[in-house]
């Protein structure tokens, strides 16, 4: 097995640097590691050289520049012959398949095949079906290099990086790491432990990691959407939904989460598909994630239940980020809600006509190309209606009194248990989530 492990002076590759990969190099490089940072779009590895990283998190920026331009990490085109090879690609859902789209990773793994060396070490880190590393990777990186399978390491350890807190997740977070054999594991384990402070749990093979994985993800979007039905039903009695889960959150065994606008994000709105693939008992899973998909829907008709019409209506939507406080908008409700608005059955005014809605944006964590984003008194004045999207702490600390004072009308609809009795007192109609 490979000699040279956690104890901080192996040569570690680092295949794709998205926003796991390139953190994930940084990991290495900051704790003794000769780390090369691979990816194949020069463009990017030309940013990070001459602007350095650009996450919104200016903690992550620094632990990255640190290494950046040292011996520590070198950025690469090619793949080049390491101890350890770290696999962080993306693996997007192809819908039209109904498949994980391992293309990344299969390409990854050919680049990695011509330079693998016996007793090297492959670790998948990107997301994907059980029995991938094992049945895709495997084979791809023998076939495409001279190596019989028993000759090098391959394992599967999850990627934990959560937005808004990534570095703190990569380093404190524990591991798991399951390899197809214990040598495999073994080296997996040991590099993992030099450099987190988190506890690194050794699964009994690889599939069994990539399924661990996949049921935390498909865990908290079930538990979510379980949270919006209750939020739902809560409302159909008459019982305002957050007050009573705190209530019922009381018991010793009962976590009711909160209900929301949807779930969004790079992980809870796929990974549970990726359970669908080789199983036919997915039932409760995909209808978990309908349920979620069906928020946006739902605070659509709390919208048109406050509004009534939906002629020539002013709407201020608060949030477009998937989740507070974080600039990410991948899959978020937020973008599907505005999108909605484009569909002409949402254009229909209740006298037949054609109604205009006006919809301005606003969030002040997220600078989109492709968005108009409005500043908060613009997209406040004159608005019928404001819609909170997302649970910024900014809105969070908005004064009621001035919301109402800038509206026109006075619906509020929030998605996002931000508003309290005040929001009443203040003269305004909220309907909340
Ligand atoms: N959400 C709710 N109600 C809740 C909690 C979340 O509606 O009570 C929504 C959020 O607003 C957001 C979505 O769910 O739209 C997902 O947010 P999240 O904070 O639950 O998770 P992610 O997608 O940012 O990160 C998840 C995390 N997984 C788990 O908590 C099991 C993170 O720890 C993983 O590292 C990450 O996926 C990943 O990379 O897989």
């Amino acid at each position: 097995m490979t000699t040279v492990s956690g104890d901080g002076n192996s040569t570690v590759s680092v295949h794709g640097l998205g926003y796991v990969g390139l953190p994930t190099a940084a990991l290495f490089a900051n704790n003794g590691h000769t780390v090369y940072g691979i990816d194949t779009q020069p463009d990017k590895l030309e940013r990070l050289r001459t602007e350095g990283a650009d996450f919104r998190e200016s903690d992550l920026n620094d632990y990255v520049d640190r290494v950046l331009g040292t011996d520590a990490l070198h950025l690469r085109e090619r793949p080049i012959e390491s101890d350890y090879h770290l696999i962080c690609v993306p693996t997007p859902f192809d819908h039209e398949r109904g498949a994980a789209d391992l293309s990344y990773v299969q390409a990854a793994a050919e680049g990695i095949a011509s330079k693998l060396r016996p007793d090297d070490t492959v670790i998948v880190e990107s997301t994907v079906p059980p029995g991938t590393t094992a049945n895709v990777v495997g084979e791809t990186l023998e076939r495409n290099g001279g190596l019989l399978r028993e000759t090098f390491n391959l394992a599967f350890c999850p990627e934990t990086v959560l937005p808004g807190s990534i570095l703190d997740e990569l380093r404190n977070n524990d591991r798991i790491v399951g390899g197809l054999d214990d040598e495999a594991t073994a080296a997996a384990h040991d590099l993992f432990t030099g450099v987190i402070n988190g506890d690194v749990h050794t699964a009994p093979d690889a599939a069994t990691a990539e399924f661990a994985k996949l049921a935390q993800n498909t865990h908290r979007d079930a538990n979510i959407a379980i949270a919006n039905e209750l939020a739902k039903v809560a409302r159909d009695h008459g019982v305002v939904p957050r007050p009573a889960f705190e209530l019922a959150n009381e018991h010793p065994r009962v976590d009711i989460l909160h209900p929301g606008p949807g779930v969004g994000g790079h992980c809870l709105p796929v990974d549970p598909l990726y359970l669908g693939e080789h199983s036919d008992h997915v039932d409760l899973i995909e209808r978990a994630r309908a349920v979620n998909d069906g928020m946006v829907d739902y605070v659509w008709d709390l919208l048109e239940d406050g509004l009534g019409d939906l002629a020539k209506t002013q709407v201020a939507v608060f949030g477009l980020a998937y989740k507070g406080n974080v600039a990410d908008t991948r899959n978020s409700p937020a973008k599907r809600f505005i999108e909605a608005v484009d569909e002409p059955t949402a254009k229909v005014a209740t006298d037949g006509g054609e109604s205009t809605i006006d919809v301005r944006v606003h969030d002040p964590h997220v600078d989109e190309a492709g968005v108009e984003l409005w500043s908060e008194s613009a997209a406040l004045d004159g608005a019928d209606a404001v819609v909170f999207m997302t649970d910024h702490d900014e809105f969070t600390e908005l004064n009621p009194d001035t919301v109402a004072e800038r509206m026109d009308d006075n619906v509020v609809v929030d998605a996002r248990g931000l508003t309290d009795e005040s929001w009443h007192e203040a003269g305004l109609d909220v309907r909340r989530l």
